[in-house]
């Protein structure tokens, strides 16, 4: 057996869980908690998503696999105090399932979450595969109430263009770029833009990757609206304590 079948076996069992990462605005509230999939294999032990991700995608389980994973997390989701939201990553191949928006339906209604507190978060690769599709596809998540969120942006293809013609209420300004604004002046004046740029959109910009307290204090400073980061928490099973997120923002 390979890690492909094995991959294809886990999907539902007791092997794959959910850890959450919180995400805080700017004042210390928790907004809510990104949903990371984790794999125990029973020999192979840890395999990192950077890794089963990719694997699911090219072997054709991503679909069922993201369809465990969106399920999951509405299920988890409905029983956290109310103002929390749940985010949810989307690979581009689910993008382009037809059944994606009745997968999230289903999702939402067998959990009872309220749409407004699932939030899909997808990178721009998904979005230039058909551009007609992923339209269609979005607009009907937003419809529904769910919030969109434009992942990894700052990096790779991301283009103004996707924020105009694509229905995203938020940006998570990558992790990669939040790494450099401790040296890099133009690093700054690029996140107090994108920033900027985010406001007069009416999106809320989210600053990734943030470790340091001074890393907090730039992005908070220069109009990100709401961070995550291993300062604050990492990815863990049980959601973050409050007091102490609410301490360290
Ligand atoms: O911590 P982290 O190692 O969890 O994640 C590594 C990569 O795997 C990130 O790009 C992250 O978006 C992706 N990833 C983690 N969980 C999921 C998931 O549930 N679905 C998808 N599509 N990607 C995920
Ligand atoms: O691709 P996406 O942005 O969905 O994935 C989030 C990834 O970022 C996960 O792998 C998560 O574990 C990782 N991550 C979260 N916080 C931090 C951080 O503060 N620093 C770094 N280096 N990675 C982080
Ligand atoms: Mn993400
Ligand atoms: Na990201």
């Amino acid at each position: 057996r390979n890690l492909t079948s094995d991959l294809r076996a886990a999907i539902g069992t007791d092997q794959f869980v959910l850890h959450y990462q919180v995400q805080a605005r700017g004042d210390g509230d928790i907004a809510g908690y990104e949903a990371l999939a984790r794999w125990t294999h029973p020999a192979r032990g840890t395999v990192s998503p950077g890794h089963f991700i990719p694997l699911a995608e090219q072997s054709g389980s991503i679909v069922p696999l993201g369809n465990w994973i969106l399920r999951r997390a509405c299920l988890e989701a409905a029983k956290w105090p109310e103002p929390f939201r749940v985010s949810v990553n989307v690979s581009p191949l689910q993008l382009a399932d037809p059944m994606l928006v009745s997968t999230i339906r289903d999702a939402l209604d067998e959990s009872g979450l309220a749409p407004d507190r699932l939030i899909i978060e997808l990178t721009e690769s998904a979005i230039i595969r058909d551009r007609e599709a992923a339209l269609n596809a979005l607009s009907a998540i937003r419809d529904m109430g769910a919030g969109l969120a434009l992942d990894d942006f700052g990096v790779g293809y991301s283009s103004l263009d996707v924020l105009r013609s694509f229905p995203f209420d938020r940006i998570k300004l990558d992790a990669s770029f939040v790494s450099q604004i401790e040296e890099s002046r133009q690093a700054v004046a690029i996140l107090h833009s994108v920033a900027e740029l985010g406001k007069s959109l009416g999106m809320v910009v989210v600053a990734e990757g943030v470790e340091s307290a001074e890393q907090l204090r730039i992005v908070l400073e220069n109009g990100c609206g709401a961070i995550q980061g291993y300062l604050i928490g990492r990815p863990a099973p049980d959601l973050a304590d409050p007091e102490a997120v609410r301490a360290t923002v």
